[in-house]
């Protein structure tokens, strides 16, 4: 088996940080790598400029042991990986320019015998495109042999889920695509450091489509129940009570409505594999365009329930993505806040109890960041987008007298 001395992780954030910590903990002798001087400064300082449970003490641990150094710039290393963000473009296409530059960036480093893995989530083909990128700025690697022979090439999708990253990152099991069979075995070898659970090996673009086809399994599947709750909002019937009963069936598992989908995978991913095959994704899309309409619906029952009203006082509970983060990257919840913020005349409350300030643009339109306590003694409406464990705690008596528009069913 293959060993690796040296690891140069591109990419500081959500995936990058706690695997370069990781491998650093494993005994590597790791550099981490972010154009952003603010993620390597406070890295060298050992701590997380990202909040992801235990980071900040096993960062700590890496950094004093000499272990994990962040820098601005590659540097040499046995083998490198990519964890740089792919948002979207206008057009839904994957907007691969973070990997072509960070592998650029790489460029002048890679030596006979290193691995490149490519962790970012991309579409099919997009591993192909970075050993082009590389050969195209090292035609010297090509000339000998190219990736698979004189380099290595892989695709290893990242699959943790956000406040349990560090136990995932160790715990699950792994998809390897592989330029070619070697390069699957090299990459394996090196996850092998430090991975609990397996690794599984395939080629490149089925790696890729894997990746997709998790996420758009989760999109699917939480837009069947978000149809659900437009479908019972209309019939007068309680979709929580729904569910729950349609559960009991030994092969049903209908996972629970919410205000949309948020985060920076699900509701990303999925456009990935309708890009690449438009004619055939007829389900994927459909379900991007459900999650996608259920901020406006949860904003039209709001508007329903203040004209019942003469100047109510709303109260948004939850401003994060999902439960107990501060995460607020396209948040269905922050999306639905500024729209009432807009929308509605009458006092806004907004209630996050996982951050110290508000985003900058609903600070400038006069929203304060009030307490819990405090904002549901005052409103009229509390509007649950959330399910954060503060709100779940809340006393019914609290709220016995309060309108309620619970887009999570925490109350009912
Ligand atoms: N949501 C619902 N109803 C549900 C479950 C989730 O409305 O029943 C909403 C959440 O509130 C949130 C969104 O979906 O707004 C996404 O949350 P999530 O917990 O389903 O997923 P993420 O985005 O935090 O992480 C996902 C995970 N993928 C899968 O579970 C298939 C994670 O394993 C991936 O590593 C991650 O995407 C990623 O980075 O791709």
């Amino acid at each position: 088996m293959h060993t690796f001395n040296s690891v140069c992780v591109i990419g500081l954030g959500y995936i990058g940080l706690p695997t370069a910590a990781v491998f650093a903990k494993s005994g590597l002798q790791v550099t981490g790598v972010d154009v952003n001087e603010h993620a390597v400064k406070t890295s060298n300082e050992g701590k997380a400029h990202i909040v992801e449970v235990d980071l900040d003490g096993l960062l700590q641990g890496v950094v004093s042991a000499g272990t994990l150094k962040a820098q601005t710039t590659p540097t040499e290393a046995d083998a490198f990986i990519i964890a740089v963000p792919t948002p979207f473009k206008e057009n839904h296409a994957a907007d691969l320019s973070f990997v072509e530059a960070a592998t650029k960036s790489i460029a002048p480093y890679v030596k006979e015998d290193d691995l490149i893995v490519l962790e970012s989530t991309v579409p099919p083909g997009a591993t192909d495109k970075i050993t082009a990128w590389l050969e195209e700025a090292r035609p010297d690697l090509k000339e000998v042999g190219g990736a698979g022979s004189v380099y290595y090439a892989a695709h290893c999708p990242e699959r943790v889920l956000p406040g349990r990253v560090l136990i995932e990152l160790v715990q699950n099991d792994r998809i390897i695509g592989g330029v070619t069979d070697e390069c699957a075995e090299r990459a394996q070898a090196l996850y092998e450091t430090f991975l609990n659970g397996e690794c599984f090996l395939t080629n490149a673009r089925t790696a890729e489509m894997a990746k997709l086809s998790e996420n758009a399994f989760r999109d699917v599947n939480i837009a069947f129940a978000n149809e659900l709750s437009l479908i019972s909002d209309n019939l007068d019937i309680d979709v929580w009570e729904l569910i729950k009963l349609a559960n009991k069936h030994p092969r049903v598992n209908i996972l629970q409505p919410g205000p949309g989908v948020g985060g920076h995978c699900i509701a990303v991913d999925p456009w990935f594999i309708v890009d690449a095959a438009p004619n055939t994704s007829k389900l994927i899309r459909t379900a991007r365009d459900v999650n996608d309409s259920k901020p406006s619906a949860v904003v039209d029952k709001v508007k329903r329930a203040v004209e019942r009203f003469k100047n109510p006082t709303v109260a948004c509970l939850g401003l994060a993505f999902k439960a107990d983060i501060d995460d607020l990257r396209s948040s269905p919840a922050l999306e639905i806040t500024k729209r009432l913020t807009n929308e509605l005349d009458c006092i806004l409350l907004v209630v996050e109890p996982n951050i110290d300030a508000l985003p900058e643009d609903l600070a400038a339109s006069g929203l304060k960041l009030t307490g819990l306590t405090d904002a549901v003694e005052a409103a009229d409406i509390l509007v649950l987008l959330v399910d954060h464990r503060e709100f779940k705690r809340l006393p019914a008596s609290k709220r016995a007298e309060k309108i309620i528009v619970d887009t999570r069913g925490i109350w009912s």
